[in-house]
């Protein structure tokens, strides 16, 4: 991993206002120190004794929002202060001015939030570095399992463990879409949930099988890293695909994704697959009446 050092706003600035592998570096960077604020925090107001007035929830009843979401979001946002004057960003928790370089950072300070909350080990620090409502850098920080993934667009997908040497991703060569392994998430909206039960009723007995692990994030990973070989999901934020999806396609999956200005209330699906069952598996969710926003 690059380190970006704290105070060199005026070389990263300067030398590449868009350059995706140093978008890449500072995603990496300060998606690894989030994680770790997240770690500790986490022991300390989820598993100590500051819970109280620690949890709030925001579209619906089971859509939490911790403080711990909150401290991640405002220690990137002052990061990318420093080292990206001029950019915009886009956050789970917030917005902020418009970017005069071109190039909107988009933060999800932590995906899977009920897997935080519960001390399942699916969670993540995610961060897009993005030029005209594209994204050509991105990192995932795998926050229980200190891993990260990354990618710059052109150069290729990554991930390293703790301490270890960077590995390239490449995502399965399945071509049977009845052996494919296919992750989901629904939404919080019950209405949605019940439409989204139906779809994967339909699918169900024509894949191998079906992981719902809770973070958007961590399953386009997944699928970048040959873990499953195809995921949808309906009603994404741009925070939940902007990095993983670059991450995916740089590790050779077909990627379909919302506008980059939709938001989760669109209902609008994203799709990933490896590349030897992605048409079939469009084609399957088409058949299950998946393609049209829900
Ligand atoms: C989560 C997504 C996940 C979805 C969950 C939730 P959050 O994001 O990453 O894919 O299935 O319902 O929306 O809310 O934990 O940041």
């Amino acid at each position: 991993m690059v380190r970006v050092p704290e105070n060199s706003s005026h070389q990263a600035h300067a030398s590449s206002a868009s350059d995706p592998e140093a978008l890449r570096a500072i995603a990496e960077q300060l998606a690894a120190e989030a994680a770790e604020l997240v770690r500790q925090r986490r022991a300390e107001v989820i598993e100590g004794q500051a819970r109280d007035g620690a949890v709030s929830t925001k579209s619906t009843a089971t859509d939490p929002v911790t403080i711990v979401d909150q401290e991640s979001e405002e220690l990137i946002r002052t990061r990318l202060a420093t080292l990206r004057p001029g950019d915009s960003i886009l956050g789970e928790e917030g917005g902020g001015a418009a970017s005069t370089t071109g190039i909107r950072w988009v933060i999800d300070p932590i995906d899977g939030t009920v897997n935080f909350l519960y001390g399942i080990d699916a969670y993540a620090v995610s961060i897009a570095a993005q030029l005209d409502g594209t994204s050509i850098a991105g990192a995932v920080a795998d926050v229980p399992g200190r891993r990260i993934y990354s990618a710059a667009r052109g150069h290729g997908a990554w991930q390293h463990g703790p301490g270890g040497k960077p590995e390239r991703l490449r995502c399965t060569t399945e071509t049977n879409l009845g052996h494919a392994l296919v992750a989901t998430g629904f939404g919080y909206d019950p209405a949605r949930r019940a439409e989204q039960g139906s779809i994967v009723a339909h699918l169900l007995p024509e894949v191998r099988d079906i992981r719902r692990i809770g973070s958007a994030a961590i399953d386009l990973c997944l699928l970048a890293a040959g873990r499953v070989d195809a995921y949808y999901e309906h009603g994404l934020h741009p925070w939940d695909w902007a990095a993983a999806s670059l991450i995916a396609e740089e590790a050779g999956a077909v990627l379909v994704t919302p506008p980059a200005d939709s938001s989760g209330s669109d209902g609008i699906v994203t799709i990933g697959a490896a590349p030897g069952v992605a048409e079939a598996f469009q084609g399957l969710l088409g058949e299950a009446g998946a393609l049209r926003a829900l």
